[in-house]
């Protein structure tokens, strides 16, 4: 058994109706559910914010969702206040099956966000995953869930980096795509040597 299925932040709100909607995202659900029956490893990430992370507009006056700012670890988007603790938000979306082997929670420093499994966005900071997968064996890995641009990009990227091997399922993905970022990780992911399977 050396394949894992990592399902990313399938939360209420990046699905609609949530703080950061992500278009369709609820429609990866179903696919990832049918998904969940091929692997016997299943890893769920969640986007777990404390109130008042430096990744929310709201913690820098005079700045709006969706502008940056440059952080010591580099350029930060700023989103709108999503993920909280503990928040009906930051639930992972009803119907999505979360019985799988390790939840794995991110983001959860108010000084740095973590859209990828693997490594917040120093890029040096480890979460553990890469131990968790290597210790268990684990070589292969399918990626689906939210967003495609952001946080599945990040995670399939780190993964590659590290020397696995990475499928994408885009069609149990959906993306942001804010200024382009939707084509620039497709090219990023394809670089890597990541298969993008729809
Ligand atoms: C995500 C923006 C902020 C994601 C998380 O899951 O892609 N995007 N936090
Ligand atoms: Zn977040």
């Amino acid at each position: 058994m050396t394949q894992a299925l990592i399902v990313v932040d399938v939360q209420n709100d990046f699905c609609p109706g949530g703080a950061l909607a992500v278009p369709g995202g609820d429609e990866v659900v179903a696919p990832i559910n049918a998904m969940m029956t091929q692997f016997e490893t299943v890893i769920l990430t969640q986007d777990w914010h404390p109130a008042g992370h430096s990744s929310f507009a709201s913690s820098h006056p005079g700045k709006a969702p969706f502008e940056t700012v440059e952080m010591a670890y580099g350029t930060q988007v700023l989103w709108p206040d999503h993920c909280v603790q503990g928040s009906d938000g930051a639930a992972f979306r009803e119907g999505l099956r979360t019985d799988g082997d390790l939840i794995l929670r991110k983001g959860f420093r108010t000084g740095i966000d973590s859209y990828s499994g693997f490594f917040e966005n120093d890029q040096t900071t480890p979460t553990g995953l890469e131990g968790y997968l290597r210790s268990r064996g684990i070589t292969r890995l399918t990626l689906a869930g939210l967003a495609t641009d952001f946080c599945v990009a990040f995670t399939a990227l780190d993964a590659a980096r590290l020397g696995f091997t990475v499928t994408v399922d885009l069609a149990a993905c959906r993306a942001i795509d804010l200024d382009g970022s939707l084509a620039a990780s497709l090219s990023l992911m394809k670089d890597a040597g990541i298969a993008l399977q729809s």
